[in-house]
């Protein structure tokens, strides 16, 4: 039978309640994902906690880098594509070795608790290119994670994190392109816009992932 990956998307300080780019309700996600980590060994044979947001100072990704304000789109230059890739400028967030960066203590503490099934993911260290998606960067140069969830005999992935219409969402679709069986946990993803969350949520279903509460995974 195939195995199952729990896929913790980018829990950092910066998108929880506080941080520079705070998601709202980013916390509410908290309790579930607890969960889900404290009863991990029942449910998954693998945790993938992500950093996808790993930033230098200065990246591309930050309006100040532009002198532009936040909440902005540009284009910038990909390697493989000449024609450019749209690109949303942020409030700088998730800089390396700032607190904002950090995974949140308890999903740290919890995953400390399990690290024989954890496997950590860091990206978007590359200043000139943002990295949405655990699995591949915004120009789609792929992470070895596909790879790695293959040769683990992983099949399916459950995902839950920040935030819901960004890098939940390219996880997502990045997981199906893969051929991953791709199950959305709704109660503990969030996005920046909640509107445009619940639009990407229609997206995902139609680019065939499924939708779940954390509950149902969670069988008493
Ligand atoms: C994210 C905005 C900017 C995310 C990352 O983790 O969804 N959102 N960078």
């Amino acid at each position: 039978m195939g195995k199952t990956a729990l896929l913790l998307v980018d829990i950092q300080y910066d998108f929880l309640p506080k941080g520079s780019l705070a998601v709202p309700d980013g916390d509410k996600i908290l309790p579930p994902v607890y969960k889900l980590i404290e009863e991990a060994d029942k449910y998954f044979n693998l945790i993938v906690a992500s950093i996808v947001s790993y930033h230098p100072i200065h990246h591309i990704s930050f309006a100040s880098t532009h002198g532009k304000e936040p909440f902005t789109a540009i284009e910038v230059p990909g390697v493989n594509s000449p024609e450019g890739i749209v690109q949303m400028l942020w409030p700088d967030h998730c800089v390396q070795g700032t607190k904002g960066c950090e995974l949140e203590h308890g999903v740290q503490q919890r995953l400390i608790k399990r690290s024989h099934m954890v496997e950590y993911v860091r990206k978007g260290n590359d200043i000139a290119m943002d990295a949405y998606s655990v699995f591949s960067d915004n120009q789609k140069r792929p992470t070895p994670l596909a790879r790695v969830l293959r040769n683990a005999g992983v099949t399916d992935v459950v995902v839950a994190g920040l935030a819901t219409d960004y890098c939940v969402r390219a996880t997502a679709l990045d997981a199906r392109r893969f051929d991953f069986t791709t199950t959305i946990l709704t109660d503990a993803v969030r996005a920046v816009d909640p509107i445009r969350g619940e639009a990407v949520i229609s997206e995902l279903v139609k680019e065939g992932c499924n939708l779940a509460e954390s509950t149902q995974i969670l069988i008493p």
